[in-house]
């Protein structure tokens, strides 16, 4: 799968392991010369001799200085094709000061290497055919995954389970189009109408798994950037406290006077298998303050992007009533709501001093909480992740999610394409107007795959990795 058009013939490297100082360094050398630019610095067994996958202790010299040493260093060596890039590949672990991983690059590049782009191993992992673009961007996603949810999607995606889904949608888009032809070399005959039932069941279920992947965008994003939960609710309800008290530091600034955070604060938390990011925000009143109102603009904008709510009250208070308008918030996210200040309330059977009606709004669920006491702490934790393993839509961890917004627009797109595939059938539009749609469907899946993709998309999605990759 030779699609892409970099230039294969240099030899790169690269530290691969984080900057700045660490206990070991990884240099990964890659290209026709890797073995041999590494050999010429290189004292120990020379590793022209030594096969792939294996190990070597040795000494790294600097030829510029009289052949003094640099470092002791392991180097392992793989042969192409078995290796990450495809190509052969000697990754030296020397002592990792900065200065020690500077000075080598300084020499492989002395020696005929040239330093890598960004992503340039991935890049050539995937020119080389080792991996699909899915594959490779899927790299990058492991890298940056920071819960376990994000990494598992990650990895699915990096061992080509997005990638045989697609497979498997192409193979059907296949399957549709030599139907088609079918019908058009018979077109004479009476054949017509049993095959069309045929393929509008074919093309039902494209269409069905498409719109299913593309739908899954929106919390598979959530899972891999953070799960975005917007507090809300009235000044002083408490939210400000809430958010320190989920983070365990006095985050933001919390007073008993009205209108006292002014812009949206941000921070992330994993809890369970999930990364949450919450967003305090301003409390939702009318105001004369131009800064707070820009706050609450703000809040109003954190609420439309959130996956989930918690809608904050002080319940030791009377509330406006009725309840159910208290959340500024659209119905379809859940929302949770705190009752909060328990320890202040007392005389009704629920601990309130007010009944409160909260059936009329479907919440996910209602907590009696308290920031001082800490009561309903741990069942808001439970409530979140309940509601996080149900916008990752089943228990099955397996399951796939699209996290890549390229993806996303891909899957878009041939989802308008399988529309019109299936509104072609429906009205007995002539085959080969069909067999647009459907070479259409079949560009936009393709792309996702890297089977066509030009060499500037590909440019842009490598530079997006970081060097070493
Ligand atoms: N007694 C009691 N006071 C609380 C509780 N939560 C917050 N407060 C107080 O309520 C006031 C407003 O809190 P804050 O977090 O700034 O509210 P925000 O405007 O919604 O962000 C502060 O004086 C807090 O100390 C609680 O659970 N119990
Ligand atoms: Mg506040």
């Amino acid at each position: 799968m030779k699609s892409d058009t970099i230039n294969l013939e240099d030899t790169i490297c690269a530290v691969s392991t984080p900057p700045g100082v660490g206990g070991i360094a990884v240099i990964r050398v890659s290209g026709p010369q890797a073995i041999a630019v590494t050999d010429r610095i290189w004292r120990g067994k020379p590793l022209e001799e030594t096969p792939g996958h294996t190990v070597r202790f040795g000494r790294v010299i600097d030829p510029t200085r009289g052949d003094e040493m640099l470092d002791e260093a392991v180097a392992t060596v793989f042969r192409n094709p078995a290796s990450f890039t495809g190509e052969d590949v000697v990754e030296l672990s020397v002592h990792g000061s900065k200065y020690v991983q500077r000075r080598l690059l300084e020499i492989l590049t002395g020696q005929g290497a040239r330093l890598a782009e960004p992503g340039e191993f991935t890049r050539r992992a995937f020119a080389n055919g080792k991996m699909d673009l899915a594959q490779a961007e899927a790299v990058a996603d492991v890298i940056a995954s920071n819960s376990r949810a994000a990494h598992r999607l990650a990895a699915s995606q990096m061992r080509g389970g997005f990638s045989r889904r697609l497979e498997e949608l192409r193979d059907k888009l296949l399957d549709l189009a030599s139907l088609l032809e079918l019908e058009l070399d018979f077109s004479e005959e009476e054949v017509e109408f049993a095959s069309r039932e045929r393929l509008r069941e074919i093309a039902t279920e494209i269409h069905d798994e498409v719109s299913r992947l593309e739908k899954s965008f929106s919390a598979g994003s959530a899972i891999k950037d953070g799960i975005p939960v917007a507090i809300v609710g009235p000044t002083n309800a408490g939210k400000s406290s809430l958010l320190n008290l989920l983070l365990g530091e006095d985050r933001a600034i919390v007073s008993d006077i009205h209108g006292t955070t002014r812009d949206t604060i941000e921070d992330t938390l994993e809890i369970g298998d999930y990364l949450f990011r919450f967003i305090d925000t301003a409390g939702l009143r009318e105001t004369d303050d131009p800064i707070e109102a820009l706050g609450i603009e703000r809040s109003r904008q954190a609420l439309s992007r959130a996956a989930i709510i918690i809608s904050v009250v002080d319940a030791s208070r009377p509330l406006p009533s009725p309840i159910d308008e208290l959340p500024d918030a659209p119905q379809a996210i859940p929302t949770i709501l705190l009752l909060n200040k328990s320890d202040l309330a007392s005389g009704t059977p629920d601990g309130f001093p007010h009944s409160i009606d909260v059936d009329s709004f479907d919440y996910a669920s209602v907590i009696h909480f308290s920031t001082k006491t800490g009561e309903g702490h741990k069942e808001l934790l439970t409530a979140l992740t309940e509601i996080a393993d149900r916008l990752r839509g089943t228990t099955d961890e397996d399951t796939i999610m699209v996290t890549n917004l390229r993806h996303a627009q891909a899957l878009r797109e041939a989802s308008a394409s399988t529309s019109s595939i299936l509104l072609g059938l429906r009205t007995n539009l002539p085959g080969d107007l069909i067999a647009q749609d459907l070479r259409a469907t079949l560009h936009h899946l393709s792309s996702i795959t890297g089977t066509l993709t030009t060499p500037d998309i590909l440019a842009s999605i490598f530079s997006r990795f970081c060097i070493g990759k």
